[in-house]
C-alpha cells in the first residue's frame, strides 16, 4: 500500500485528492493545523476510512513538519497548505510568506533530510503569471481544448506577480526547482489555474455569487415571489420587495468588487487529477492545469443567477471599493497543451456545469440547515 501525505487537507483541494488517493488504494495521511474549531467539515465523507489519518502540524513550524515527514516516510507528499487568498495577502503579507514559501522550504528540507525518496507536488498558481502573457500563438496541437490562441499563459511564460501571495508562491516554485536540481528529488510543481467546487472556500468569488444566488433562490421559493423585480423601498445594502401577502421582504445585496476580471475557472475534483497524474511522471517536470477558456466575473454571475431563472442579476448587486485589490490579474487564460498530451488529462466538468452544481449544491446547504 502507497503512503501519501498532505499539507493543506482541510481545504477544498486536500479534500478531493484525498478522496482520489483513498478510491486508488492509497493510506492517506492528512496534516490539519490546530484551531479553536473543528475544520475538518470537508473531510466527513471518508474521516473514517481505515487508510485515513490526520496528524498536527503546521508548515510554518520546520520542527513539526520534519517530524511528520520522519515519521511517515510518505512515498508522495503534497503540498497544498496555503493562505491561498490573493486579497488577503495585502493585508497580512508576512504571514502569507511564512505559510507560502517558508512553508515549501521547511518540507522541501525535511525530505531532503529524513525521507530523500518521497515525490513532493507543490501547489504552484497561475497568480504567478500576473497579467503577463504568451502572445504570440504558438503551434498549438489542434487536439488540445484552449480556445483560441491570441494571448494565454503556459509553462513558458514568465511570472510577473502581483500580490504578497503570488511573490510568496513564486519563490516555491523557484525552491522546488532548487532542490531539484541540486539534491535530485522528485519534486513537481503543478501550475494551476482557478478551480472551484461545492467545497470552495466561501470568501472567494464563485462561492460568494453561489452562496447569495441560493439563498435568493430559497427565499423566492418560500414567500412565493417568483417576480423579483424590486417592489418595495430601496436602502443601502438592503433591497425589499412586497410578497404575496404584502409583507415586506429584505434581502441583502450581493457586495463584489472588480467584476471585469478574467479567469480561467476549472473544478477542483478534475484539477486533484492533473496532480495525481503529474506525481506518477518518472521524471519531474513542471505542467499548466486549466481548461484553455476564460471568463469573466460578470459571465460567472449571468450563469449563476440563470441556474435559478433571473436574467437580470443587476439589481442585486453592488460593487464596493472596499473589494478591489491594490493590484489586480486582469485576466487569466492557460493553455493545458502539455498536460493534456504528456498526461492525458482531460476534464469531465464545463463552466456552465460548475456554476449550476455550485448553485444546487448551496441550496440544498440551506434546505438541510
Ligand atoms: P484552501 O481551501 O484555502 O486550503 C488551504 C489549506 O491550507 C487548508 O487546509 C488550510 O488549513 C491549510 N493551511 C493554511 N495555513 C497552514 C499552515 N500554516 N500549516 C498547515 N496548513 C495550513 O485552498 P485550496 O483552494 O484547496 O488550494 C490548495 C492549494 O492550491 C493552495 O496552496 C493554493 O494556494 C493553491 N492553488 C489553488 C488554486 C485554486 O483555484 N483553488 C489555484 C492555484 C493554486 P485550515 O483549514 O486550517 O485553514
Ligand atoms: O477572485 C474578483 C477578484 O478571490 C477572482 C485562489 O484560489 O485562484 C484564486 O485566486 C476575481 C478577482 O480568486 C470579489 O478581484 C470581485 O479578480 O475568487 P478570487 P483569485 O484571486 O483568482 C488563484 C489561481 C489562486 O491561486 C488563489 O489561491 O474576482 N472579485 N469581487 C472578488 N474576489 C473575491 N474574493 N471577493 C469579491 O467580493
Amino acid at each position: 500500500m502507497r503512503t501519501a501525505l498532505i499539507f493543506g487537507v482541510t481545504g477544498q483541494d486536500g479534500s478531493y485528492l484525498s478522496e482520489l488517493l483513498l478510491d486508488k488504494g492509497y493510506r492517506v495521511v492528512g496534516v490539519y493545523r490546530r484551531s479553536s474549531v473543528d475544520t475538518t467539515e470537508r473531510l466527513r465523507g471518508f474521516l473514517e476510512n481505515p487508510n485515513f489519518e490526520l496528524m498536527c502540524g503546521d508548515v510554518a513550524d520546520s520542527g513539526s513538519v520534519y517530524n511528520i515527514v520522519d515519521t511517515i516516510q510518505p512515498d508522495e507528499c503534497y503540498n497544498l497548505a496555503a493562505q491561498s487568498h490573493v486579497g488577503v495577502s495585502f493585508e497580512q503579507p508576512e504571514a502569507t510568506f511564512l505559510i507560502n514559501a517558508v512553508g515549501p522550504l521547511n518540507i522541501l528540507e525535511a525530505i531532503r533530510r529524513r525521507s530523500p525518496d518521497t515525490r513532493f507536488y507543490q501547489a504552484s498558481t497561475s497568480e504567478m503569471f500576473g497579467d503577463n502573457y504568451t502572445e504570440k500563438p504558438k503551434p498549438i496541437d489542434a487536439t488540445t481544448s484552449l480556445s483560441n490562441t491570441d494571448k494565454f499563459q503556459d509553462e513558458d511564460t514568465a511570472f510577473a506577480p502581483r500580490s504578497p501571495y503570488a511573490v510568496a508562491k513564486v519563490a516555491a516554485h523557484n525552491l522546488v526547482h532548487t532542490y531539484r536540481e541540486a539534491y535530485g528529488l522528485h519534486a513537481t510543481c503543478g501550475i494551476l489555474f482557478n478551480h472551484e467546487s461545492e467545497r470552495r472556500g466561501e470568501n472567494f468569488v464563485t462561492r460568494k455569487i453561489t452562496k447569495y444566488v441560493a439563498s435568493l433562490k430559497c427565499l423566492m421559493d418560500d414567500t412565493g415571489v417568483k417576480d423579483l423585480d424590486v417592489l418595495g423601498s430601496h436602502r443601502r445594502e438592503v433591497l425589499y420587495w412586497n410578497n404575496q401577502d404584502g409583507q415586506e421582504v429584505e434581502i441583502k445585496y450581493l457586495e463584489l468588487g472588480n467584476i471585469d476580471s478574467h479567469r480561467d475557472w476549472g473544478h477542483a475534483a478534475d484539477y486533484v487529477r492533473g496532480m495525481w497524474l503529474m506525481v506518477q511522471e518518472e521524471s519531474p517536470r513542471d505542467y499548466v492545469l486549466a481548461t484553455g477558456s476564460t471568463h469573466s466575473v460578470r459571465e460567472f454571475l449571468d450563469a449563476a443567477f440563470k441556474s435559478i431563472g433571473v436574467e437580470d442579476w443587476s439589481k442585486y448587486v453592488v460593487i464596493n471599493p472596499k473589494f478591489f485589490r491594490p493590484a489586480e490579474v486582469d485576466y487569466l487564460k492557460g493553455n493545458p497543451a502539455k498536460a493534456e498530451t504528456a498526461l492525458k488529462w482531460t476534464r469531465d466538468i464545463s463552466f456552465d456545469d460548475l456554476a449550476q452544481r455550485m448553485v444546487e449544491s448551496d441550496i440544498q446547504n440551506i434546505r438541510n440547515e
